[in-house]
């Protein structure tokens, strides 16, 4: 088996992945040490996939996604075909230095994730590296952690709280400043389906530490039962089937507000039926647009000199981005996958990004943060109050990565701060209908994109056939490209009616064949 590290890093059944284990632990050390010691992540988990998967992701020292060089070589080192070659590559990598490697571990609760940190800890023995094994913690947590090491060159694991005690201080401390802000004390209600993940132990937590702001609960939230995680259940299930997870089907009480996180907590999507027990998702799209609508307010109140600006992919759908263009909010378009997603939002001050599926955050740049702590003329206490609001929401919201445990914070932040309830959310804009199906193509690496994925150069003739297609229906938009993390071809369609997206769609899957 040829492993490839793509978005998601390495991703297989289990029992095939322990090349891969040893090969991204020794590419982490090697890493560490090429930054002259810095801490780098492993994360063992295959987030939404089914249980008898897993998967292994390296955290980058400044807590983001592993460099694009750094994947190729990660690549190598899994591919290797023997201990010798291991070797040889591991030497061929080692830039001279005199620093030991740092590496954190981390893993999701699947039944095989003990077996492969054990792995990866025999690994960093081999290679003399100091690490510290953080048992079951999400993904962003993790990051959140690499990040704090490395930003804080005074921090030591010693003589500070430990850091997962300082990532639930920061999110609760910065919620609770902005939940006493609000002008009405309404303590929220909202359940969240954990998929029977990972996700669960820091939701316990934070509805313990919450309890006076917010009616946390939390359903599919055993973390041992690992047969049923992301079983009928989760983020991914519940954005592609529109439908409510097991446990919540006909228990949803009308108008209130659900959420859904996957299997290791790094999306979050939000749902509502209505009185009529209509299913209303808000999906990545509506969580941007909510916060970005709000954020935009705040820098107008504080009046300072901050640009503000939104990411999307192609899957957004066609009305959040036309909402978007009604506000004056610039958009960039990039390609699928969050470390796109993330390079680009740093083209702002401050930078909203989501995918439709729900992983996304909001980062503040470093010039954006200086503004904010030193305002230069004397403020109001509108401009202040706007400040601080900007000030908690950049604590609040992970700077690493996309964290549905924070994003989830600052959806509730954002309706409670506009008194809203999910019917004001849902009621921003109306979803372009879409639809969005997977085939089955004999090579999926003939399809090669451009402008940000949205047009086919490969096969030649197939974009002007599509866009033939999409002119015949009105507000329509179509494109098809390869998936970089399953065997297929995703075909993305929507338009004026649910009858011309599933046609349109139909049409298009149909020159596939
Ligand atoms: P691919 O398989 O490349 O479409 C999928 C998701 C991405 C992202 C990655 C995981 C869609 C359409 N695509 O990518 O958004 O979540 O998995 O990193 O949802
Ligand atoms: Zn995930």
């Amino acid at each position: 088996m040829k492993y490839i590290y793509g978005t998601a890093g390495f991703r297989a059944d289990a029992s095939l992945l322990y090349a891969a284990i040893i090969g991204s632990t020794a590419a982490a050390a090697l890493r560490s040490m090429e930054l002259e010691g810095k801490t780098v992540g492993v994360i063992i988990t295959a987030s939404h996939n089914p249980v008898s998967d897993n998967g292994v992701k390296i955290i980058d020292a400044d807590g983001g996604m592993l460099s694009m060089a750094w994947e190729e070589k990660c690549t190598n080192l899994a591919n290797v075909s023997s201990k010798s070659e291991l070797d040889i590559l591991i030497k061929e990598y080692l830039v001279p230095s005199t620093c030991q490697a740092s590496v954190v571990i981390g893993m999701d609760t699947r039944p095989s994730s003990p077996r492969l940190s054990e792995l990866s800890k025999v690994i960093l023995d081999e290679l003399s590296a100091s690490y510290k094994d953080y048992g079951f913690v999400t993904t962003p947590q993790l990051h959140w952690i690499v990040r704090l090491i490395n930003q804080n060159s005074t921090y030591s694991i010693p003589s500070n709280p430990p850091p997962l005690v300082l990532y639930y201080d920061s999110l609760c401390n910065a919620y609770i400043n902005i939940f006493s802000s609000f002008t009405v004390h309404h303590r929220p209600t909202l359940t969240v389906d954990c998929a029977n993940g990972v996700g669960s132990l820091p939701l316990k937590e934070l509805s313990k530490r919450l309890r006076d702001c917010i009616d946390l609960r939390l359903t599919n939230n055993d973390h041992l039962a690992s047969k049923y995680l992301n079983k009928d259940c989760g983020a991914d299930y519940v954005k592609t089937t529109q439908s409510p997870p097991v446990n919540l089907l006909d228990k949803m009480v009308p108008n209130q507000l659900y959420a859904s996180i996957d299997g290791d907590a790094d999306r979050i999507i939000f749902y509502f039926v209505d009185k009529n027990k209509k299913f209303h998702l808000l999906d990545g799209d509506r969580i941007s647009i909510l916060l970005v609508s709000f954020l935009k307010i705040l820098v107008q109140k504080s009046r300072l000199p901050l640009s503000i600006g939104v990411i999307q992919t192609a899957y957004a759908n066609g009305s959040s981005t036309a909402y978007l263009k009604k506000l004056g909010i610039p958009i960039i378009c990039t390609s699928t996958g969050v470390k796109h997603l993330h390079h680009a939002a740093k083209n702002f001050d401050i930078g909203v990004y989501f995918e439709a599926n729900g992983h996304g955050t909001v980062l503040f740049s470093q010039g954006c943060l200086h503004k904010l702590h030193n305002p230069s003329t004397e403020q109001s206490n509108t401009e202040t109050a706007a400040i601080d609001a900007l000030l908690q929401l950049s604590q609040l919201i992970n700077q690493a990565i996309g964290d549905a445990l924070s994003d989830m914070l600052a959806v509730l932040s954002v309706l409670g701060s506009l008194l809203w309830d999910a019917t004001g959310w849902l009621s921003m804009y109306d979803d372009l209908p879409n639809k969005l199906v997977k085939v089955k193509v004999a090579d999926r690496s003939v399809f090669v994109t451009t402008d940000a994925e949205r047009r086919l150069v490969k096969p030649v003739g197939l974009q002007e056939k599509i866009d033939n297609l999409v002119a015949s229906y009105e507000d329509s938009r179509s494109f098809v490209r390869a998936s970089g993390t399953e065997d297929a071809v995703r075909v993305y369609a929507e338009a004026k009616t649910p009858k011309s997206a599933a046609e349109l769609s139909a049409k298009v899957c149909g020159l596939l064949q």
